[in-house]
């Protein structure tokens, strides 16, 4: 079977194990997995030795999660090379391996938990590239780690050097992707209020960078006032606008996640009206007695005009250096901090679709190696579902190997002859959805990513019978 224009193979063409059998060997099982996803990995590989060979190639210390992203990540680079800037998202996510005690390596995740067993697992800092529409690149960054253990803190938080705090994760995601980009594109850098750090605000800064952060901490300016508490004094821009929020659901589960929201949260509109100041931040002080430099930021504060009731009010904290001095460039700052949604769309994907926490591989480092490869097959996933919604018009050659339309075409429509015209993105997305059961009726909705994954399944079932036969 030819496997070279498969996406997966050419996403992964590049891959370097220092071992050309290797090499081949990772693609192959990529390969497998990427018909699959969702599938454990004895039901993705034909045959026992088969099954054993992939669990034995996770265990081979040649591979690392660092070498499996790397030809992924580089091309990553190269599709954001195509747009004039693009938004890095990055987030923190627990993948919980706390239903397989058996796991060796992985360390607590929890502190917050009531549920009876321990909680166990690792924690994925990811950092995700988007065009300027929207549309997922790829990783950029990705680390993987176990927490050690209640390390006792001699000195106050605030005071250890900002290199020895799991919050360095941020900074040095920015270091790795910003070097791996170079200035070939301009970054946009967004982050959740666990991203209020002012080294990271600094690093932007010296790297001629742009970020987008919510904040967390009421902030002392130079001027002896607190940022969050100044702007309110200020007078709003004069309009007012109609934005969709989620409403807060107080069934959250026990475990800490990194949104207080549930995915599949309802929505309000809200009636918000935006503030704006630029400040100077007073700079804090390190642990060798040196004053950080004091640096100036743009503070964009959403307010909701009538709220249900105090609880359920907005009130958006955003810092950026990107310019906030008209209604429309404010405006554009919450937009684009409403774009990191779609990260926690991304560890959905990666965890309800790819089904990597119900992975039993036993030891820590082989599951770093099998979540690596796998979130390469995730955002692929979410890759394809977001393709449609932005880029419908494009020809779904695009996605889409040429066996792989012309046999959706001919399932779909039920015909031996295709159309002359090769189908757009969005009517190869349809044909994929009613693949994997979308009615596809005047009034649903449109599909979601597990009827479109279910589609692709099946399609790669019958391209590869296709591919045997001919
Ligand atoms: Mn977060």
């Amino acid at each position: 079977m030819n496997l070279k224009d498969k996406w997966i193979c050419k996403e992964l063409e590049e891959v370097s194990l220092g071992d050309k059998r290797l090499n081949k060997r990772i693609i192959e099982l990529a390969s497998n997995i990427s018909k699959g996803p969702g599938l454990p990995l004895n039901q993705v590989s034909d045959d026992w030795s088969a099954v054993k060979a992939s669990y034995r190639l996770f265990d081979n210390n040649k591979i690392t999660p660092d070498k499996i992203l790397k030809p992924h990540i580089d091309k990553t680079v190269k599709r954001a090379q195509e747009y004039p800037y693009i938004f890095i998202i990055q987030d923190t996510s627990v993948v919980d391996f706390s239903t397989h005690q058996k796991t060796k390596g992985v360390g607590s995740v929890g502190g917050q938990t009531k549920v009876k067993h321990k909680t166990q697992g690792m924690i994925m800092h990811t950092s995700l590239a988007l065009s300027p529409k929207g549309v997922p690149l790829g990783l950029v960054s990705n680390y993987i780690w176990n927490r050690t253990a209640n390390k006792k803190r001699t000195v106050s938080n605030k005071f250890i050097d900002i290199e020895d705090k799991e919050s360095f994760k941020w900074i040095s995601a920015f270091e790795d992707y910003s070097e791996k980009i170079g200035k070939t594109v301009p970054i946009i850098t967004i982050g959740d209020r666990e991203a209020d750090i002012y080294d990271l605000y600094l690093a932007h800064i010296d790297n001629e960078e742009k970020f987008i952060v919510r904040s967390s901490f009421n902030r002392r300016l130079t001027s002896k006032d607190k940022m969050h508490d100044l702007i309110k004094t200020k007078q709003p821009y004069s309009e007012t606008i109609e934005i969709q929020v989620p409403v807060k659901d107080r069934s959250v589960t026990f475990r800490k996640t990194s949104s207080s929201y549930k995915e599949s949260a309802k929505y309000r509109s809200a009636k918000v009206r935006l503030f704006s100041q630029k400040v100077t931040l007073k700079a804090p002080k390190k642990l060798n007695g040196q004053i950080s430099e004091e640096i100036q930021i743009n503070h964009v504060y959403m307010q909701e005009v009538d709220p249900p009731n105090e609880n359920e009010k907005v009130a958006w904290h955003l810092l950026t250096n990107l310019e906030t001095d008209t209604f429309k460039k404010a405006w554009e700052i919450v937009q684009a901090y409403k774009k990191r949604w779609s990260i926690e769309t991304y560890f959905k994907v990666l965890k309800t679709t790819c089904k990597v926490e119900d992975c039993r591989l036993g030891t820590a480092d082989r599951l770093k190696n099998f979540i690596s490869l796998k979130t390469i097959i995730a955002w692929r996933l979410f890759w394809l579902t977001y393709l449609s919604k932005e880029h419908s018009d494009l020809s779904c050659t695009y996605a889409f190997r040429e066996i792989e339309w012309k046999t959706l075409y001919r399932r779909i429509n039920r015909v031996r002859e295709v159309c002359s015209e090769v189908p757009t993105v969005q009517e190869a997305q349809v044909m994929l959805a009613k693949l994997g059961g979308y009615l596809n009726r005047a009034n649903d909705a449109p599909p979601g990513i597990i009827t479109i994954w279910r589609g692709w399944q099946r399609l790669q079932d019958m391209v590869e019978i296709q591919e045997i036969t001919r």
